[in-house]
């Protein structure tokens, strides 16, 4: 097939997840077309069958606000018709599915019939595609999607209590290259030693330090663990509550323990010397780096907010603890840091959970549901 991919190329889940497909999908011998308005963070390799297409924003300056939708549109437009596309897949509803839509009805204009997937990945819902500004547009681009998919069931229930979708959503379940997130710890030993040089628990977080992330949380978790044992907290990743979370580090007097790694491209290797992952989210509707986690055999101290308990299972791949309750979750986590066999056994029951969303579990879904969408178009 000659799919076209259209995602956030930044740092977060929803790119992430479009860019892995994207590359499995090319690797399964389908020529697969990004339509970005930069390289997505994980698309760095040449692959034969993959194809990069910016979108260029030219400004003019009438505009306050230059017309992205509008030069997103007339790039997939280009790129359909130019490439012979048999299939859009939007990640993230806004403004993607609206986009797909405009460009499917200007082809259409000239005798190409190319159908869209929209694959709603959290936030576009819960978060943002609520707000009253954006809701009339995004119920009606999800509704006028030829397929919509969610990445959970939770993710599912909550699009059909916020909007008035008339159509089925699929839940096609995010997925991990269970073998690229192979524990590699004695390999990258001197990589630990760097962090935890005496021989410290090492605890671990990666997001994008939104609010709805409750990075602070994170600190305060730390900080009852450090009470209790040496270790050391990696912060991958960056955003607005940095400054916060800097300031709680140099009040509680954690700087030495606590190192902000920045975006890291190679997680594998990160994850694959950590002992635990903190995921404590307001809102989460899957957590695709918990899951990466799992698959380096971390277990997981989360929050059991949105679709987190369908990927931590609590006591066999981590915990759960209601939001914002960091005694609880601090607890779970002394517990586990302090019992090996306990330990031992948790991190088998996470790579077992991490087998489950496998890549190659996931992938035929959405090739079975590409043949049937473009069948019906
Ligand atoms: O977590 C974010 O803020 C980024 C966001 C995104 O779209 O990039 O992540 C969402 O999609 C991910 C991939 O499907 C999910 O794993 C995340 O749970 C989801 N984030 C939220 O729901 C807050």
């Amino acid at each position: 097939m000659r799919i076209g991919i259209v995602c956030y190329p930044t740092y977060g889940g929803s790119g992430v997840l479009a860019t892995e497909l994207g590359k499995a999908l090319a690797d399964k011998g389908h020529m697969v077309h990004f339509i970005t308005y930069q390289q997505p963070v994980r698309l760095s390799a040449f692959h034969a069958n993959i194809f990069y297409h910016e979108v260029q924003v030219p400004t003019y300056p009438l505009f306050d606000f230059p017309p992205y939708e509008s030069a997103l549109s007339s790039t997939m437009v280009d790129v359909i018709m130019n490439h012979q596309l048999d299939l859009l897949h939007v990640h993230y509803a806004i403004p993607h599915a609206s986009t797909a839509y405009l460009a499917k009805q200007i082809v259409g204009k000239q005798g190409r019939v190319v159908p869209f997937i929209t694959t709603l990945h959290g936030t576009d819902i819960t978060l943002v595609g609520k707000d009253k500004t954006y809701a009339p547009v995004v119920t009606f681009s999800i509704n006028e999607s030829d397929a919509i998919t969610a990445v959970s069931n939770n993710l599912r229930e909550e699009t059909y209590k916020s909007f008035p979708i008339e159509k089925d959503i699929e839940v096609i379940y995010n997925f991990v290259d269970v073998e690229r997130f192979k524990r590699r710890e004695p390999e990258l030993q001197h990589f630990r030693n760097a962090i935890a040089p005496d021989g410290e628990k090492i605890l671990l977080h990666v997001s994008n330090f939104r609010k709805v992330k409750r990075v602070p949380d994170v600190v305060k978790i730390f900080r009852k663990v450090r009470e209790e044992m040496p270790a050391k907290l990696l912060l991958v990743g960056d955003g607005p509550d940095r400054p916060v979370i800097e300031g709680m580090c140099r009040e509680w007097n954690l700087c030495g323990d606590i190192r902000f790694v920045g975006k890291q491209e190679q997680l594998e290797d990160v994850m694959s010397i950590s002992d635990l992952f903190v995921l404590p989210s307001e809102y989460e509707s899957f957590g695709l780096a918990a899951l990466e986690a799992m698959a380096a055999q971390v277990p997981v101290i989360s929050s059991n907010a949105g679709g987190l308990p369908e990927v931590n299972i609590h006591g066999q791949t981590g915990y759960l603890s209601n939001v914002g309750d960091v005694n609880s979750m601090a607890k779970y986590a002394i517990q586990l840091l302090k019992d090996d066999k306990l330990m031992s056994v948790m991190r088998q029951g996470a790579l077992e959970q991490a087998q489950r969303f496998h890549i190659s579990n996931i992938i035929p879904l959405y090739e079975a549901l590409y043949e049937e969408v473009i069948n019906k178009a």
